[in-house]
């Protein structure tokens, strides 16, 4: 029988990734698209035209329970969410209520689909890293006192919680996954791997001078988007649903970020290439993320195959490739 599996959050960078994994392993995919005339979903349609797109959105219930009962899915992955933490200070109403009360919507939803049709479905909550915060202890593991610095980790640990309530409580198939930084060249440009990729490659081709950044001293435990995605499948076909860390298990500074970044331009000295822009500091700031993934790796026989040095670089190289098409367009 073929399985069929539905994303919400397929627009995102991890919902692609995901759907490719999925689509190669002989999955239905549907995905769940918020929105009248999404122009995300245009390019969905292009680029992963075997997805089918289910409308609906994460803070409408009934749209869930509609798109579930449509997709019939042997497994639901839940990466729908406000994810950009800066913007969380903002709109603190709006991301506890799809990023913390979504993943309420979309539990009941699956309930609902379980008890009217006796079918089991399993479930992927995305958590994250920010949900440690203040970091109590050095590495985070799944034990590590939960001590979220904004209103973006608080919503995820609400929805941390709430799916750990609802294996507990109705024996759901119900798993999470703690995933540190992961990113990709198709990262949003508002995150910093991704803003710094696409300004050094800006500068090497002479669109740009200079990038303004917040703080440099930050560190985040950064991997590949297409490693962690993996992680998320192979956590839904274990026998027993938990929660896991999926994480490098290093850590690097915004400083060596950029080292590698410009390096990879031939610039050694980048001191006169960056800013420091207030506007990019936090009202509080998560410093040392750092994961200790062995329970993902023994259980699961996870690993992430894609290093930092590499990662950077291939953003890059991603990035000189694209502004150089992009502008050739523009002449
Ligand atoms: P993060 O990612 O908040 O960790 O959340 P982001 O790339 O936005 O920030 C990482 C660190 O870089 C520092 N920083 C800057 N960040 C941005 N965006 N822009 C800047 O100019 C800048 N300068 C310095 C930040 O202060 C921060 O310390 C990501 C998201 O994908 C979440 O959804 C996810 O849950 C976590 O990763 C794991």
């Amino acid at each position: 029988m073929t399985k069929r599996a539905l994303i919400t959050g397929i627009t995102g960078q991890d919902g692609m990734y995901l759907a490719e994994l999925l689509h190669e392993k002989g999955y239905d995919v549907f995905g769940l698209v918020a929105g009248q005339n999404n122009p995300k979903a245009d390019l969905l349609r292009v680029t992963h035209p075997y997805v089918e797109i289910i409308s609906g959105n994460l803070l409408d219930l009934v749209s869930l329970i509609r798109a579930v009962a449509h997709a019939k899915p042997d497994e639901v992955y839940n990466l729908g969410a406000i994810s950009f933490v800066a913007y969380s200070w903002e709109n603190a109403r709006l991301t506890s209520d799809v990023t913390g009360g979504g993943v309420l919507n979309i539990l009941e939803a699956v309930r609902f689909f379980q008890d009217s049709s006796g079918r089991d479905v399993r479930f992927y909550q995305a958590s994250s890293s920010e949900m440690f915060g203040k970091v109590q202890e050095v590495p985070q593991t799944e034990k590590t006192l939960l001590w979220p610095r904004s209103p973006y980790g608080v919503a995820k640990v609400y929805g941390h919680y709430m799916t750990i309530n609802y294996r507990e409580s109705y024996g759901m198939h119900a798993s999470s996954g703690v995933l540190f930084n992961h990113e990709s060249p198709r990262r949003g440009p508002e995150f910093v791997t991704r803003k710094v990729s696409q300004a050094v490659a800006r500068i090497t081709l002479g669109l740009q001078d200079q990038i303004a950044l917040g703080n440099l001293d930050a560190k985040r435990d950064w991997g590949f988007a297409g490693d962690y995605v993996e992680a998320m499948w192979l956590m839904l076909q274990h026998d027993h649903a938990d929660d896991y860390v999926i994480s490098t298990g290093e850590t690097h500074s915004i400083r060596e970020l950029l080292d590698i970044a410009f390096d990879e331009i031939g610039i050694s000295d980048w001191s006169e290439r960056v800013h420091i822009d207030p506007a990019f500091m936090r009202p509080a700031e998560v410093d040392e993320l750092i994961g200790d993934s062995t329970k993902a790796r023994e259980t699961l026989g996870w690993r992430p195959k894609v290093g930092f040095d590499e990662l950077v670089r291939m953003m890059v190289r991603h990035d000189v490739d694209d502004q150089s098409k992009r502008a050739a367009g523009a002449q």
